[in-house]
């Protein structure tokens, strides 16, 4: 039966689980840490004190949003969508995800690898470190888990069983639609307090029908486009590493979308990164380490998905005999060019959300003079509306790195 645990139930529960204490070990000395810093959940560090070698992580749902505490229900289903995305990630890409020791759906609970040796990367990007392996990671990530549960790479009935699996992450997927395409473009109670940027939002972007109406675009292909299992939140703090490796953790927001919506958010976190460093001390040798970074992982995604793309054989959308080759190479060029648009469409929304709304990123929020975070606040509106207005212009990733090098030389932001 599901209860809330705590620090004082949690060594029973684990000491319960025979593939948990496999890795643990049998002991009364557990050291229980809370190491949560997410929005939703709760995560504790778990550490046999005779043996600190030994440790797993212990994440639990509780019934309610913890970023907006009890007052904000929120059912616990989430646990099982992500329990099933890490599951499925492990069999696809085993490389790139912690090892389940322990899924619990009743006790909407995931006990799993603890990566003691890794940061979370928004953490390592604000202190201005680079990661070697991190951009090509991300990229084969994304090639693989997208192309790999896409139709172009599945069979149509296996595709739709799989899909059922997910159809109904359906809270997570409304939390998406208000947080990210609705509630940042207007006057909203949830929305992030900070007078200076709002009035320069209220003035320029909030009246912006164009603008309004592009978000919209997305919103709709967010709701109704179903081109592969999703991570859906996959942004630089759903990412942890080192200098060897990239792990991908926090997959509750699993959906059937588009594939532009998780290779625009994370290039957008590259960019509200690189903004952030015109204050913070990486200066403009990072800031290229950071604009470059999307070039890779645009190049090594978009490699990658077409290689897979030309290894596959049958599947729901390819059948052999009907394209030419060069029909067939004609459609890779122009579907992986609409990508790229719609990726830099779900980005443009993506820097607006995480500076307007109530879900912010601690490469700007924690920056504590007023006057020069909402300096780079607005800038990063701007960037959204560039990107947003210009993306159908875009006919390379480079074309976008372009219009953002553009836009911060000719914007003088450094402080
Ligand atoms: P939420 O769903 O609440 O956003 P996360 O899954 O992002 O929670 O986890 C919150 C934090 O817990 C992460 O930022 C990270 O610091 C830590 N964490 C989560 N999973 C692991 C793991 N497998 N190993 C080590 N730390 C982890
Ligand atoms: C209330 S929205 C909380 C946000 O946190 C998660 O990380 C997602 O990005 C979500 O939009
Ligand atoms: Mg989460």
């Amino acid at each position: 039966m599901y209860r809330i645990l705590d620090r004082d139930s949690v060594p029973e529960y684990l000491m319960s689980l025979p593939n948990v204490v496999d890795v643990l070990g049998t002991t009364s000395n557990l050291v229980i840490d809370e190491i949560g810093d997410g929005n939703l959940n709760f995560v504790y560090r778990v550490t046999n004190g005779d043996e600190p070698g030994r440790s797993v992580i212990l994440k639990q749902a509780v019934p309610y949003l913890r970023l907006a505490g009890e007052d904000w229900p929120l059912s616990r289903d989430r646990m099982t969508f992500e329990i099933r995305a890490l599951q499925l990630y492990n069999e696809l890409v085993p490389e790139f995800v912690p090892t389940i020791f322990h899924a619990d759906e009743e006790m909407s609970a995931l006990v799993m690898q603890n990566l003691s040796d890794h940061i979370i990367l928004r953490l390592g990007m604000i202190d201005g470190v680079t990661y070697p392996k991190v951009a090509t990671d991300i990229g084969v990530f994304m090639a693989e888990t997208l192309f790999r549960t896409s139709a172009w790479g599945m069979d149509s009935e296996d595709r739709r069983q799989l899909m059922d699996r997910f159809t109904l992450n359906s809270e997570l997927c409304k939390l998406t639609e208000d947080f990210i395409f609705t509630f940042p473009y207007m006057t909203h109670e949830s929305n992030y307090e900070s007078p200076e940027t709002e009035a320069w939002a209220d003035a320029n972007l909030r009246n912006n029908a164009a603008y309004k109406l592009d978000v919209l675009r997305f919103k709709d292909l967010f709701v109704a486009k179903t081109d592969a299992l999703l991570h859906a939140d996959l942004h630089s703090g759903s990412l942890m590493v080192n200098q060897d490796e990239t792990f991908v953790i926090d997959m509750e927001f699993a959906y059937f979308g588009p594939f532009g919506f998780d290779v625009g958010k994370i290039i957008s976190n590259f960019i509200l990164c690189c903004t952030a460093h015109h204050h913070l001390p990486g200066g403009a040798e990072y800031r290229e380490w950071l604009l470059d970074q999307i070039v890779v992982i645009w190049d090594t995604f978009s490699a990658r998905f077409r290689e897979l793309w030309d290894q596959q054989g049958e599947s729901a959308m390819l059948t052999a005999g009907l394209l030419s080759a060069e029909e067939d190479a004609q459609l890779k060029d122009a579907f992986m060019a609409q990508l790229l648009q719609e990726s830099a469409g779900f980005a443009a929304c993506s820097m607006a959300r995480r500076t307007l709304g109530i879900a912010g990123v601690a490469d700007i929020r924690d920056i504590e003079d007023p006057v020069v975070r909402s300096n780079l606040e607005i800038a990063n509106l701007e960037l959204s509306m560039l990107v947003m207005a210009n993306r159908t212009n875009l006919s390379s990733i480079g074309d976008l790195l372009t219009l953002v090098r553009d836009f911060y030389s000719q914007r003088s932001l450094d402080s």
